[in-house]
């Protein structure tokens, strides 16, 4: 009796522990107001009530909505081995662990604030270049952040008067101590795990792993388990499996280069669009079968169409993505490497240096730009941009009010208001709009379904209808562009670049898509999911259509050479797309097509077990046919990794 007494205080006497841990908490749950995110869908009492059902067996799905539970959790882990100590030991590193975890919290409510964003590692190394907020950051403080911090200032108070006075030794046994840190190390361990697990478990491992932004993985761990997610992160990255790069490594892959830039001649159009502006537009899940395609006797693309008969097409364009999606596509154009096999190089890689086309184009005195009305922080675009070399990143922000479809304002408003921004601009100008309005799933309101898709009428047409009303939207925004641009006399000295940024992601599930598409068999559904079309405009040149193999990785060095530049004088992988002898679309998992074969890899990915295809006939051959451009693509893929894993751009520079 008298044991479960002297128990019973002592847990009693740990009251400034328990209110230090609810004090956190409460801080954690600011930063979730100010970034909107979902703490919970409890109340205080009803949750413990639903916690302690749940303990005891019960059934709750609500603990787990938001990120209370690992809050606690992770708090907890952050604060057990205070338990250990005692009185004005245990009160000054209290204060300590305050001090620190209160100003990270502060320091990400301010940041997200400006960027929408979490503070990572990738973050801190790049302070320099995030942009100059230097003045407005005073302004972005709240009267409500010294919430924060003033429980700091009371501890330091109490610290100083504890100092004074003369300290009752306590005397708890130390296994009392030990016993209930453990115990709450355990808890704190479990109340993290267990969400976390439960949410991987729910499909939440992919987007983790994906890293589409820092705010997904908030959604999983919280605020603190978001920064020792990331340290980890970045520690098994950058120090614990980063591969070291020999000298001759790196002149190995400096010679690859060497070896390609060798191979590279003026194309037919070199230097047409010297000293021209350009206006690259990626669209969102533009694919090729919609292009000079019919649904009941109308033109789905009909200014595309238009385009194309006044332009440079190639029908046989091949986008590259993975899963870094419009990210991907984006670096393709920017860099002319591969994009990672995990997650988005954007994502992973905004540290390294580039040797990017916008930086190029920025170089010979252009303004460099991207228009995308879309938070700044998704797919870490505000971060890496600046090593990519470009000036100014209009985003959600910097748009004017617009009727909202989907994910951001419609891309009537958005390309309406960067040609007004660019016809502000010097010139020449470098912009590359990013659409939006495309995106899955297309729904469109009703009133902007011009297409009668009478036929698609079934639920489970209803995705490849919402395709069609959104991309033949997107198609009339893209024609009052242009007819804007033309009326303004800028088309007599802007190039045009138009091109899909990824596939729509339809299998053969939307049964519609196969209908109206014919892609039954692997070797078709192959060759029209990785179809996106590819317009070129340049002033004063003739109309033409090359039916060449082409991708996003060769837009750097034929853009540039288009504009006058040397892609020689880089490091890009793509070729020059009339360079038509070496024509091969590679793609992530090493599949490629070529003029005349296509080869899709077996996801075992084992090489024999590929299927190796004469693309004219769609006829299955032996794998041995496939075997020189797949080594070939094979190598663009390691070279690519390796510019990547070792910032091995950085090694070339530094080499004398
Ligand atoms: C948002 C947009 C998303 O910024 O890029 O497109 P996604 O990557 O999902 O295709
Ligand atoms: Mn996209």
């Amino acid at each position: 009796m008298g044991k479960l007494k002297s128990a019973g205080k002592f847990i009693i006497g740990q009251w400034d522990y328990a209110l230090f841990v609810l004090l956190l908490l409460g801080k954690v749950y600011y930063f979730s107001e100010v970034s909107g995110n979902l703490f919970t869908t409890l109340g205080p009492v009803a949750y413990a009530k639903e916690f302690t059902a749940w303990l005891f067996g019960a059934e709750s799905e609500q603990i787990f909505d938001g990120v209370l539970m690992i809050s606690i959790g992770t708090v907890l882990l952050c604060t057990f081995w205070l338990l250990l100590l005692s009185g004005r030991k245990r009160l000054l590193w209290m204060a300590i662990t305050n001090i620190v975890l209160s100003f990270i919290i502060l320091a990400d409510s301010v940041y997200f604030r400006y960027f929408e964003d979490i503070i990572s590692v990738t973050v801190l190394m790049q302070m320099g270049q995030v942009g100059d907020v230097g003045d407005s950051i005073l302004a972005l403080f709240r009267l409500s952040d010294a919430l924060l911090v003033v429980d700091v200032l009371l501890m330091a108070v109490l610290l100083i008067v504890m100092a004074r006075k003369k300290v009752v030794i306590n005397k708890t046994s130390p296994w009392a101590k030990v016993g209930t840190a453990l115990l709450v190390l355990v808890i704190g361990w479990q109340m993290t795990a267990v969400p976390f697990n439960k949410s991987m478990e729910n499909g939440g491992e992919w987007q983790f792993n994906k890293l589409i932004s820092n705010m997904r993985v908030y959604n999983f761990t919280g605020l603190l388990g978001f920064h020792s997610a990331n340290i980890t992160r970045y520690v098994e990255d950058n120090l614990i499996n980063r591969k070291v790069y020999s000298a001759d490594e790196i002149s190995a892959a400096e010679d690859w280069f060497a070896e390609r830039n060798a191979d590279r001649a003026p194309g037919p159009y070199s230097g047409a669009a010297t000293g021209d502006n350009i206006i690259v537009l990626q669209v969102e899940a533009l694919q090729q079968f919609v292009i000079n395609a019919e649904v009941n006797g109308q033109e789905i693309t009909p200014n595309l169409n238009r385009l194309i008969r006044e332009g440079l097409y190639f029908p046989n364009f091949y986008e590259q993505t993975a899963l870094g999606r419009t990210s991907d596509a984006e670096f393709l154009l920017n860099t002319s490497l591969y994009p990672t096999a995990e997650g988005s190089a954007y994502m992973l890689y905004a540290e390294n240096s580039y040797d990017a086309l916008p930086a190029i184009l920025q170089e010979k005195g252009y303004q460099t730009n991207v228009f995308h009305p879309y938070k700044p922080s998704f797919w870490n675009r505000y971060i890496i941009y600046p090593q990519l070399g470009i000036d100014r990143f209009y985003s959600e922000g910097d748009f004017d009010e617009a009727e909202v479809i989907g994910w951001a304002i419609n891309d009537e408003a958005l390309l309406e208001q960067s040609l007004a921004e660019m016809e502000t601009m010097e010139q020449p100008f470098y912009s590359h709009i990013v659409t939006l309005t495309s995106h899955h799933p297309f729904e469109m309101p009703e009133r902007l379904q011009a297409l009668d898709t009478d036929g698609y009428n079934g639920y489970h047409d209803r995705h490849f209808r919402n395709y069609l009303q959104s991309i033949h939207y997107v198609d009339g925004a893209i024609g009052k562009f242009v007819d804007a641009l033309e009326q303004k006399g800028m088309l007599d000295n802007t190039m045009l670049a138009i091109y899909g940024d990824h596939s729509t992601g339809m299998t053969s599930d939307t049964e519609a898509f196969i209908r109206f598409t014919g892609a039954q068999d692997p070797f078709d559904y192959f060759e029209t999911n990785k179809n996106v079309p590819l317009i070129l405009n340049i002033p004063g040149v003739e109309p033409n259509q090359f039916s060449q193999v082409a991708s996003q990785l060769d837009l750097a060095p034929t853009l540039l050479d288009i504009l006058g530049g040397d892609p020689s004088a880089h490091h890009f992988i793509g070729r020059d797309m009339w360079d038509t002898d070496e024509s091969q679309a590679t793609f992530r998992d090493g599949s490629f097509i070529t003029n005349e074969l296509t080869y899709i890899a077996s996801s075992d990915g084992i090489d024999e077990n590929g299927s190796c295809y004469w693309r004219m006939t769609g006829e299955l051959m032996g794998v041995e046919a496939c075997e020189e451009p797949r080594v070939n693509g094979a190598k663009e893929l390691e070279i690519s990794d390796d510019m990547l894993r070792g910032n091995l751009l950085e090694k070339f520079n530094r080499e004398p």
